[in-house]
């Protein structure tokens, strides 16, 4: 046996053996008004909106806390054929990149945006890990408005950290891979393989990201990142492992040095670069696809051109600084002076001071280099050493009283420390093995610390059996107190990687209602009923469709042959609130849509066979919503049926009645 398979065998004995003392009795942790201090009545709100990522759904999931109540699943990156995103022709442009049309993603971490280090409540941002790309979610509609996709990449798992204005995400490549790619030896990593990290800038009137700037980084994983606030705003955090560059069997061969490297970037130093025109510009594609809300339809555009900096080329933009063994994120305190940084591998957690490590840039008090990249030395950044708090760290949030909360994943624990003195305070052991864990603002200059909700990896024993998978689980703490207090499990979608909660009053004054059916400017819109109608062009019919309750029209359709591409552009005539229309058609081969009060949404549908087709409404949307479907006929090819439609003779007696509507609503409305 040689020394690296020795290696692997302890690594991987002691997580096992440490990741299974399981099944601990937990009737003794829960408190006795536990039951009370998440009881929201019925019919009354929570006090907190919670955004969890989705993991390998590559969606994003919204709950109430302290209730834990699921309240919406937001689509972003993977179809859903619950409501047709990324089925309907307007959505399909969402999921176009590079490498084509890519339906699925692996959701990480979400970041609300940010004025003046704190949350704001306008938008989310949330990164597709694998098909590397950043959404923003529009938190008046809950919908995602706009994927970008990050070129040169791989794995975009650091990503999407938010600077304290919401000027840039910055976020970083996790695999380091040739740039520009092309065909070479996997083994020639060291000379070939770089990592780019990537400042996308944030629009601050409508949110659209535009992909600012790439740094041209050593070939290492850049895990996670965080950035400045207060006296550190301009400056980012990325902690990286694989220092040793190795491209096999990382879980050893990453392994072997003491210390990886966490990068410092100097952003406001970038901007001067560019500004100075230090910078190369390079030819490559990506994707930005764009939710337009007046007509729903999303417009997909190819870039073809990035900006990039060389570290050399632009002195003082980068440093590193060593953290311990394999970390996995830099986390920065709500005074914007301490920085923790977790080797996963290692028995102790290193908290850095920024204003030292700028005192040591300052004072070149440097411990050699690397790629030309100056190493701040260890011991001049550091501000203390938490001693043995745990196995495994992973992530620390802040409660805003000087306290830190990190995360094990090995012992399965929650520890509190105190950032200022390093002393650990607290314990409180999950179940099990938690990755991040959240407060509400807990990553920003103004945490809430009343609750805390760690989201665990491994559920076993938790919840009643499911067969082989589990949902993963999220639990809930009241930190309000010197002692951390366990109130909640709740089951969650996926898995669910980072959270951030903030307060309902933040974002509930703004939720869109409906989408007022004047200032829809969809060009296959039907407005009013009396205007449903059947083209032909060639083999392409669109049909023009309302929804109302509880009919949708027209509601029998004749004339249609197979091999026709047939559009239903369905609009939903609702002015009210909560009244979603449905649409399915029998065999069709992609999904129903879900039309919202005031919007038009289109199904591609090509029917294969000689038949008559059932279509019907899939939300229960009033007494006679059973009654809400219709009859689509499908002759042969070169049948000489004629195209007819209708719903019966009164349809065209109300054409006049529903155009006097509609151009009244439009007069109303000052178009
Ligand atoms: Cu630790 Cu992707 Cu932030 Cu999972 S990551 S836990
Ligand atoms: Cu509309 Cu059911």
């Amino acid at each position: 046996m040689n020394r690296s398979t020795i290696n692997l065998q302890i690594i991987s004995v002691a997580i096992l053996m440490l990741a299974s003392c399981s099944n601990r009795d937990t009737r003794q942790i829960v408190h006795g008004d536990a039951a009370e201090q998440v009881y929201v009545p019925p019919g009354e709100y929570d006090e907190f909106y919670a955004f969890l990522s989705g993991g390998y759904s590559g969606q994003v999931t919204v709950y109430g806390i302290p209730s834990g109540r699921m309240f919406k699943e937001i689509p972003v990156f993977s179809q859903y054929p619950e409501n047709g995103y990324g089925y309907s022709e307007e959505t399909k442009p969402m999921f176009n990149t590079s490498y084509g049309f890519v339906p699925w993603d692996d959701s990480h971490h979400i970041e609300l945006s940010q004025q003046n280090g704190e949350f704001d409540g306008r938008w989310l941002f949330v990164n597709g890990n694998n098909t590397p790309r950043i959404a923003r979610v529009d938190l008046t509609t809950f919908e995602t408005v706009e994927i970008l996709e990050i070129p040169d990449v791989a794995g975009l798992h650091c990503a999407p950290f938010i600077t304290e204005n919401s000027e840039y995400l910055v976020s970083g490549t996790r695999f380091s891979v040739p740039i520009p790619q092309k065909d070479v030896p996997i083994e020639s990593f060291k000379e070939n393989f770089k990592g780019l990290i990537n400042y996308v800038s944030v629009d601050p009137e409508h949110g659209h990201m535009e992909l600012a700037f790439q740094i041209e980084m050593p070939g290492f994983n850049y895990d996670l990142a965080r950035n400045g606030k207060g006296p550190s705003h301009g400056w980012s955090f990325l902690t990286s492992y694989n220092s040793e560059q190795a491209h096999t069997l990382l879980e050893v061969n990453a392994s072997q040095m003491d210390k990886d490297l966490m990068a410092i970037i100097n952003w406001k130093k970038a901007e001067e670069c560019l500004a100075a025109g230090k910078f190369t510009e390079r030819t490559t594609s990506y994707y930005h696809n764009l939710h337009d809300e007046a007509s729903g339809i999303v417009k997909s555009t190819e870039l073809t051109t990035t900006k990039i900096l060389d570290p050399k080329e632009c002195p003082d933009l980068v440093y590193f600084i060593p953290v311990p063994k394999s970390p996995h994120g830099a986390d920065v305190d709500p005074t914007g002076e301490y920085l923790v940084g977790n080797g996963k591998l290692s028995a102790d957690m290193s908290v850095y001071s920024f204003s030292k490590m700028m005192k040591a840039i300052e004072e070149k008090n440097f411990d050699g280099e690397f790629d030309g990249i100056p190493i701040i030395s260890y011991e001049a950044g550091l501000h203390g050493i938490v001693q043995k708090p745990g196995l495994g760290p992973l992530h620390t949030e802040f409660d805003g009283r000087g306290n830190a909360y990190t995360t094990f994943f090995i012992s399965s624990e929650v520890v509190k420390w105190n950032v200022e003195t390093k002393e650990i305070l607290d314990r409180h052991p999950v179940y099990y093995s938690p990755g991040h864990l959240t407060i509400p603002g807990g990553e920003t200059r103004k945490p809430n610390g009343k609750y805390l909700l760690a989201m665990n990896k491994i559920t076993k024993d938790r919840f009643l059996p499911t067969g082989p998978e589990m949902m993963h689980s999220a639990q809930l703490f009241d930190i309000s107190g010197d002692k951390m207090k366990m109130l909640l499990d709740f089951p969650t979608k996926s898995e669910p990687h980072y959270a951030q909660i903030i307060a309902a009053d933040m974002v509930m004054p703004n939720s869109k209602k409906f989408y007022p059916i004047e200032e829809n400017t969809h060009p296959h819109v039907t407005l009013g009923e009396g205007n449903s109608r059947v083209e032909r062009d060639g083999d392409e019919v669109h049909v023009y469709m309302t929804a109302m309750r509880s009919h949708l029209a027209p509601d029998n359709i004749e004339g249609l042959k197979v091999g026709d591409k047939v559009f239903f552009h369905v609009t939903n005539m609702e002015q009210d609130w909560d009244m979603p229309h449905g649409f399915a058609m029998q065999g069709a081969r992609n999904a129903e849509l879900l039309v919202m009060p005031g919007q038009t949404r289109t199904l591609l549908w090509e029917p294969q066979k000689v038949s008559v087709f059932a279509f019907y409404c899939t939300d229960f949307c009033s007494a006679l919503h059973q009654e809400m479907s219709g009859y689509a006929r499908v002759s042969a090819q070169g049948s000489d049926v004629p195209l007819k439609w209708g719903l019966n003779e009164e349809l065209r007696e109300s054409q006049q009645a529903a155009n006097a509507f509609y151009d009244q609503a439009k007069t109303n409305a000052g178009k």
